[in-house]
């Protein structure tokens, strides 16, 4: 059955592949499984309908039969664990390949989206400039050990796996910040998963309901 996803119908990012149906497009893409996207507004986000798919009223949701899933770690561990291309075979390497899918929520992105709080909601508060050195810091910190972890490798754990592509999708938050230019192999890891040919695709398939709706 194929499955359906829900995507901004006016995505706030113009484009850019921010939103977070992104990540799950891709693993969708490097699975090879066709999807279908249904657009939402930010309105009906919160009207009764979406809200039985996504108790909490966000994009993205994954429909698939009768399995409705929200949260995109529970959305691309469900596509990796039944697809092949994901996540390795051998038990110990793929338990260590969901760590790292765990890792890149659960520790690396929260200072991230702290970050990007701090900068598009309270850079007009009185304490703004004194409190962005401390979340940049944050933030430094985790590129910091993320970036000692990987070394010269290519990918965190032997091949690229969910765990890279989780990863590599919160890493891009950082875009204009700088912080990820700090770290060279930081930025050519993130730069390895935008080249991969799944990535492209998704990104692409993004960018094409943004550029529907400006010609519209
Ligand atoms: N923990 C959830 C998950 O991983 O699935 C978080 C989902 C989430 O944050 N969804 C956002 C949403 O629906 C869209 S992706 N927001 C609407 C709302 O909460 O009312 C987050 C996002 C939004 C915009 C940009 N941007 O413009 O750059 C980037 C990322």
């Amino acid at each position: 059955m194929t499955p359906t996803i829900t995507a901004f119908e006016a995505s706030p990012d113009r484009g850019q592949g921010l939103a977070r149906d992104t990540r799950v497009r891709w693993a969708l893409e490097e699975v090879g499984e066709p999807y279908e996207v249904r657009l939402v507004s930010l309105k009906a986000m919160k009207q009764p309908a979406h809200l039985a798919l996504h108790p909490f009223g966000q994009i993205p949701t994954y429909e698939e039969g009768d399995l409705a899933l929200f949260e995109t770690g529970a959305i691309v561990l469900h596509i990796a664990e039944r697809h092949s291309g994901l996540l390795p075979d051998e038990a110990n390497a793929r338990a260590r390949a969901i760590t790292w899918l765990f890792a890149a929520l659960n520790t690396v992105e929260p200072p991230i989206l702290e970050l990007a709080n701090a900068r598009l909601l309270e850079g007009d508060k009185p304490w703004a400039a004194q409190r962005m050195p401390l979340v940049e810091d944050r933030v430094r910190n985790r590129l910091g050990q993320l970036s000692r972890r990987l070394g010269d490798a290519e990918w965190l754990d032997g091949g690229f796996s969910a765990g890279d592509l989780m990863m590599v999708s919160v890493l891009l938050r950082l875009g204009a910040s700088g912080l990820l230019d700090e770290h060279a192999n930081l930025s050519a890891y993130v730069a390895r998963g935008e080249a991969r040919p799944a990535y492209r695709r998704a990104f692409d398939a993004q960018l094409a309901v943004f550029t529907a709706a400006s010609a519209r």
